[in-house]
C-alpha cells in the first residue's frame, strides 16, 4: 500500500480496525427474479420463496461475513404479516441470517394509485397507515430495529394534487406510525425525487425526509438511497449535513448511470461512494453504530448471489480505503489550504490497493480469501438452479 497515510503496517491495522465492525445488509429481493418495468429475465438459480432467499443470503454471509441480516418486504416476504414471524424465525436459524429492516409496502396495492399514507381518502390513508403499523408488529416480532418507510407517493400533473394538503396528510400519518414504535426500534424516511411519480414525489429529497421524520417523532432519521439523487447532486454533503443533524438512519446502496438504476454499489461511481464512507468514518464517531448499511439492488442481468458477493466485496474495499485517510494530516491540509497536497492525500487512499489486505482480513477471520472463487468452486448457484430451474420457468409476471 502507498504512503497516503504511514507505514503499510499501520494501514493494514485500519484496514482490519474498519472491516471488523462492517457489516452490510442484504435485500430479500435482490435474490428472486426482477427486472425493469418492460419485463424480466428469469434465472433458473433465482429465489422462488423466502425459504430460498434465506438459503441464498445465508450463502453470501458464509462467505463474506460481513452480511449476517437480510431486509424483509412485508408483502412480498411476509404478507401473512406477525403470523409469519415463526417461519422466518426458523429460517434464521437454519440459514444463520437474521431478518433486518421490514419493509413495509405501499406502492403495489390497487388502492395506492392515488397514493397511501398521503392519498386524499382518509379511507385510503388509514389502510394504509394500518399496514405500516402492522409492518411495526412484524419488526416486534422479529426483535428487529428499523421500518425502512419508502413513501411512493406523488403525482403525475401539476395541479393534478395539492402538494401542501398532502404534506399535512403525511405528517399526520407518519407520526401515527411512529406512535407504534417500541423504544428501541427506528423509522428510516427515505427519499427519492421520482417513480412511481413523474411530475413530484411527495418525500422528493433529503430535506423534506428530513423534515417529515422530525414531525414523526424523535425516533424517525432518514434513509438515504445512493440512487435517489438528481444527477451531479452531492450526496457526501448530504452525508455530512445528516450526521450534523443527528439524523442518518442508514443507506440504501447501489450505484447508477441514470437514477435508481439499481447497479452494482461502485460499479459506475467508486469514487462517490468512497467520498460517502469517508464522511462517515470521519464524522460518524458514536452515531456509526447506528448508521444501518443496507443493499438496495435487483439484479436483472447478474447472477443473484455472484452479484451480492461482489457488492459486499466492493462494500468492505471501499470502505476500507475510506478508513486508510490519515484524517489528522488532512485537516492540517485543509487548514492551510495546501488544496493539491490535500486532494492528493484524498486521492492516494482511494486509489491504493486495499485488495491483498482485505483477503489477508479474510483469512484472519476464518474466511475464503477469495470469496466469489469460492462460490463458484462450491457448486451452489448450479445446484440452486437444479432444484429451482422448474418452478422459475413458470415465473414471469410478479416481481416478487
Ligand atoms: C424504491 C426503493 C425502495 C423500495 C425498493 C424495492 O425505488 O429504493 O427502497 O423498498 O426500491
Ligand atoms: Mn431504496
Ligand atoms: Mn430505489
Amino acid at each position: 500500500m502507498n504512503n497516503h497515510s504511514g507505514s503499510a503496517h499501520g494501514d493494514t491495522e485500519r484496514v482490519f480496525q474498519a472491516l471488523d465492525s462492517f457489516r452490510i445488509e442484504l435485500p430479500s429481493w435482490g435474490f428472486s427474479n426482477t427486472g425493469t418495468r418492460f419485463g424480466k429475465f428469469v434465472q433458473p438459480a433465482a429465489a422462488t420463496n423466502l425459504e430460498e432467499k434465506f438459503a441464498d443470503a445465508g450463502q453470501v454471509n458464509a462467505l463474506t461475513g460481513a452480511s449476517p441480516t437480510v431486509a424483509l418486504h412485508v408483502l412480498w416476504d411476509t404478507p401473512n404479516g406477525v403470523k409469519d414471524a415463526a417461519e422466518v424465525r426458523s429460517l434464521e436459524t437454519k440459514y444463520g441470517v437474521r431478518a433486518g429492516s421490514i419493509n413495509p409496502n405501499l406502492f403495489q396495492d390497487q388502492k395506492y394509485k392515488f397514493g397511501s399514507l398521503a392519498n386524499p381518502s382518509a379511507e385510503i390513508r388509514q389502510q394504509a397507515v394500518a399496514h405500516c403499523i402492522e409492518s411495526v408488529e412484524v419488526a416486534k416480532a422479529l426483535d428487529s430495529r428499523d421500518i425502512s418507510m419508502w413513501i411512493s407517493d406523488g403525482a403525475n400533473y401539476p395541479g393534478s394534487q395539492s402538494i401542501r394538503r398532502r404534506i399535512d396528510w403525511l405528517q399526520e400519518s407518519l407520526k401515527t406510525i411512529h406512535d407504534a414504535l417500541r423504544p428501541d426500534q427506528r423509522m428510516l424516511v427515505e427519499y427519492k425525487p421520482f417513480e412511481p411519480a413523474f411530475y413530484f414525489t411527495d418525500v422528493a429529497d433529503w430535506g423534506m425526509a428530513l423534515e417529515y421524520a422530525r414531525s414523526a417523532g424523535p425516533q424517525a432519521k432518514v434513509l438515504v438511497d445512493t440512487g435517489h439523487h438528481y444527477q451531479a447532486q452531492n450526496v457526501e454533503q448530504i452525508v455530512a449535513w445528516l450526521l450534523h443533524l443527528k439524523a442518518l438512519g442508514g443507506f440504501h446502496f447501489n450505484d447508477r448511470k441514470y437514477a435508481d438504476d439499481d447497479l452494482t454499489l461502485g460499479s459506475i461511481d467508486p469514487y462517490q461512494v468512497f467520498r460517502i464512507f469517508y464522511e462517515i468514518v470521519s464524522g460518524a464517531g458514536d452515531q456509526l453504530n447506528d448508521i444501518a448499511f443496507m443493499i438496495d439492488q435487483s439484479h436483472n442481468l447478474k447472477g443473484k448471489v455472484e452479484a451480492m458477493v461482489q457488492t459486499v466485496v466492493a462494500a468492505q474495499e471501499l470502505y476500507a480505503k475510506a478508513a486508510l485517510v490519515d484524517q489528522a494530516k488532512l485537516a492540517g491540509l485543509q487548514d492551510e489550504c495546501r488544496l493539491v497536497e490535500a486532494e492528493e492525500l484524498f486521492r492516494g487512499a482511494f486509489y491504493t490497493d486495499v485488495r491483498p489486505a482485505v483477503a489477508q482480513w479474510r483469512v484472519t477471520r476464518g474466511l475464503p480469501h477469495d470469496p466469489l472463487k469460492t462460490l463458484y468452486e462450491s457448486g451452489y448457484v448450479e445446484r440452486a438452479a437444479k432444484q429451482r430451474a422448474a418452478k422459475n420457468a413458470g415465473s414471469v409476471s410478479s416481481y416478487a
